[in-house]
């Protein structure tokens, strides 16, 4: 890992809250603001877990480190920064559990490049993200999963999505699609994504493909 990024894991461990933000705003500076975050943010959490996995670190370490993060979002990237009225809406949410902060840098990033963002939340059931879905007409749901069983449900929701032309494409991303690159063809989802950048481009090229003749 990069320095900086071992230097932002630890003041994470620490508690040290501002160093965290000094960090932050470093990475911001120097690549595309949200970028930065996701290039540090990303890879400082995804140690943590895998530290908390080999029993190095308490839950409780992962729940500050997380909580953390989620406060500096809140006060780096405010949810509504770029309300952009009349750009393609694109449905977000997270399916079943409680991790939140890769949708909204997710979230973040499609506003930023001028679509309409409607956020359902997380720790939702696979049949009312449908339901929602489909109530709103979005031509994408993007949906993110941090935990194998959430992602197994995905098969649900998809299929609660429903059949033709008019259905919601359903584009996923998250830990699981790291750890098992095909597995978001065997929930049945129609892309993944690794960023907010890829969700981005992904968004961009189903809404072409839906417009060709
Ligand atoms: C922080 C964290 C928590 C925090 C969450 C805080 C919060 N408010 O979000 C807390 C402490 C609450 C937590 C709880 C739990 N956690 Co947890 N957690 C993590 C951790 C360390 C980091 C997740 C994170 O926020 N990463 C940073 C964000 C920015 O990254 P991201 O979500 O991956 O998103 C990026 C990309 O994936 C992508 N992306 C994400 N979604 C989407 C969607 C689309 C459409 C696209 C295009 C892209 C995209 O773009 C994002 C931005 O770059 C992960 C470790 C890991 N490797 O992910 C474990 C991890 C996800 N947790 C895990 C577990 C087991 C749990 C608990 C069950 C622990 C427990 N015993 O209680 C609970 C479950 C809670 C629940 N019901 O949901 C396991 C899951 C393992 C599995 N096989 O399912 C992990 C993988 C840790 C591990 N190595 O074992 N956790």
């Amino acid at each position: 890992m990069e320095a900086r990024t071992l230097r932002f894991e630890a003041a994470l461990l620490s508690m040290d809250r501002v160093l965290c933000r000094s960090l932050l705003q470093e990475a911001m500076g120097e690549e595309r603001q949200l970028e930065g975050i996701e290039h540090l943010l990303g890879p400082a959490l995804a140690h943590i877990g895998d530290r908390w996995e080999a029993g190095e670190l308490a839950l409780t370490q992962v729940y500050m480190g997380g909580r953390i993060c989620e406060d500096l979002l809140a006060d780096l990237c405010p949810t509504s920064s770029t309300p952009v009225a009349g750009g393609p809406r694109i449905g977000v949410g997270v399916l079943l559990d409680q991790h939140q902060l890769g949708k909204r840098i997710v979230a973040s990033s499609l506003r930023s490049c001028g679509f309409q963002v409607l956020d359902y939340g997380q720790g939702l059931e696979p049949l009312e993200l449908a339901r929602l879905a489909r109530k709103d007409q979005v031509p994408i749901l993007m949906v993110s999963v941090l935990m194998l069983n959430s992602a197994l449900r995905l098969r649900e929701l998809r299929e609660a999505l429903g059949e033709g032309p008019e259905r919601p494409r359903l584009v996923v991303g998250g830990a699981p699609f790291r750890f098992n690159p095909r597995l978001w063809q065997e929930v049945g989802a129609d892309a993944v994504g690794q960023t907010g950048v890829d969700a981005v481009a992904i968004a961009q090229r189903l809404l072409e493909e839906s417009c060709a003749p």
